[in-house]
């Protein structure tokens, strides 16, 4: 375990990572104070004994002397607040560090704009099948440093990493890397596009030519000290070392899952479990498929709710907004009956017209922003309206025949019927299991 005994350890946000931050830190012999800029309440989990200073800002961070810094991920690295506190200190690390550096196991990073919750939970799975303990943890919601905190610590974890997380790393090199893809996103927080790349593939920083890297074909990166490391590819679109042909996953020349045999659907989702597999040493086609059977992706996210009668009916409900439902239009393989609506956020949905004439048969909208939609499309493909979600259902079934999926991404908020996405999703489950 690091040592920190006899130094002061400012530690900034007292969110999830601030928590478990403070008392790894502590653990480690350090003298913790937690300092936030909200009110005491937020403080609320936080240990007796632990100092804790509510209402901070930049002018506490000035008269703050400290050996280290450990900043949250949801704190902008160069806002005022944390370089306030910064310029008076020995270093800053972000908490992925403070725990990289308290952990002996194997550490496999996971990356990418899209798809990093799943694959982490993918190579959980997989390293478990493989007899090892792991935990998947990090941007996933289970702070690394947490991890470090359990009784029985696990052999592996399996790391999703945000820009936010990599922006504070320093010595931090994973036994393992995987970059998924990168689009634009979090440009509140990023200047530019560049800025945002870099703080991702920081991911990279420390590698050296022996490290195994997993890469999606086709991705552009920068040239770093250790690059390439030791590549595998993987891609549903070019030749890679792991490809897919039908729903069959491809490594090399060997059928290695066949997709059909999981929960998971979609070309996003066959990318997510390459690059799971190409990661996790010693698996086996066997392994992987007795492990798989029983995974259940995460709700909401392409989940396949019913596959009866040779139609799949998918919940992509966490799609709120077009850009999601663009990638989930993207990943169908099949001909698609399209449920789409929900609140009118005033977003111009003129962009999904060459999907929407590549991939779909059928449209059906619903809700407050039904008729608007059903305007701007109804002359690029069958459409129909409805008032509500179960009437949308009841359609899709009348209309569905063998082979097609219904798929069921809103494309935008959910808050004109529904309490949130995960409600509107469970109610088009209970539609599709209620269907006779
Ligand atoms: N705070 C300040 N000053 C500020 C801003 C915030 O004191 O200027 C305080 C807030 O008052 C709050 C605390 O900081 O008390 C919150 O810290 P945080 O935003 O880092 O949140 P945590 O609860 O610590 O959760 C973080 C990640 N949050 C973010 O990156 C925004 C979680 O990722 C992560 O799961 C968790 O650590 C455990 O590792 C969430 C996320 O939204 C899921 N990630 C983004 C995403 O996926 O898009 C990157």
């Amino acid at each position: 375990m690091l040592n920190l005994t006899g130094q002061n350890v400012a530690i900034l946000g007292a969110g999830r990572s601030g928590l478990a931050a403070a008392k790894l830190a502590s653990r480690c012999g350090a003298s913790v104070t937690v300092y936030d800029s909200r009110g005491p309440e937020v403080f609320a989990a936080f240990p007796q004994g632990i100092p804790t200073h509510p209402g901070a800002s930049a002018e506490t961070g000035a008269v703050t002397l400290s050996d280290l810094v450990i900043v949250s991920p949801g704190i902008e690295t160069k806002g005022e607040f944390v370089q306030s506190f910064a310029i008076n200190s020995g270093a800053l690390w972000g908490e992925i560090e403070l725990a990289w550096r308290c952990f002996s196991g194997k550490t496999i990073g996971i990356t990418g704009t899209n798809g990093k919750t799943t694959t982490t939970e993918l190579i959980d799975v997989l390293v478990r099948a493989i007899g090892k303990t792991c935990a998947p943890c990090g941007n996933y919601g289970v702070p690394f440093s947490e991890i470090i905190l359990l009784d029985e610590v696990p052999e592996v974890v399996a790391l999703e990493l945000s820009s936010f997380q990599l922006e504070t790393t320093v010595d931090f090199k994973p036994d393992a890397a995987i970059w998924l893809n990168f689009s634009a996103d979090h440009m509140d927080r990023y200047e530019d596009l560049m800025e945002y790349f870099e703080a991702k593939q920081r991911i990279f920083a420390k590698i050296d030519a022996d490290t195994p890297v997993v890469i999606r074909q086709g991705e552009t990166l920068l040239a770093l000290p250790g690059m390439p490391g030791k590549i595998t590819t993987f891609s549903t679109e070019e030749e890679a070392d792991w490809t897919l042909a039908g729903d069959v996953l491809q490594r090399g020349d060997e059928a290695f899952i066949d997709l059909s045999e999981t929960r998971l659907r979609g070309l996003h989702n066959a990318e997510n479990l390459m690059a799971a597999c190409a990661v996790v040493e010693g698996l086996t086609p066997e392994i992987a498929l007795s492990a798989l059977t029983s995974y259940d992706p995460p709700a909401h996210r392409c989940e396949l709710v019913s596959s009866e009668k040779k139609v799949e009916w998918l919940n992509d409900s966490k799609a709120t907004n077009l850009h999601a439902l663009e990638a989930a239009l993207r990943s169908q393989t099949r001909p698609v009956i399209l449920i789409a609506g929900g609140k009118q956020k005033g977003l111009d949905y003129q962009p999904l017209t060459p999907l929407l004439k590549e991939k779909v048969t059928q449209t059906i909208f619903f809700g407050e922003i039904g008729a608007a939609l059903a305007v701007t499309f109804f002359d690029i493909v069958p459409t129909e309206t409805t008032d509500t979600l179960d009437e949308a259902v009841e359609l899709a079934s009348q209309k569905a025949q063998a082979g097609d999926v219904v798929l069921f991404s809103p494309g935008t908020s959910s808050f004109d019927q529904f309490s949130g996405y995960e409600a509107r999703g469970d109610a088009f489950k209970a539609a599709v299991l209620n269907l006779s």
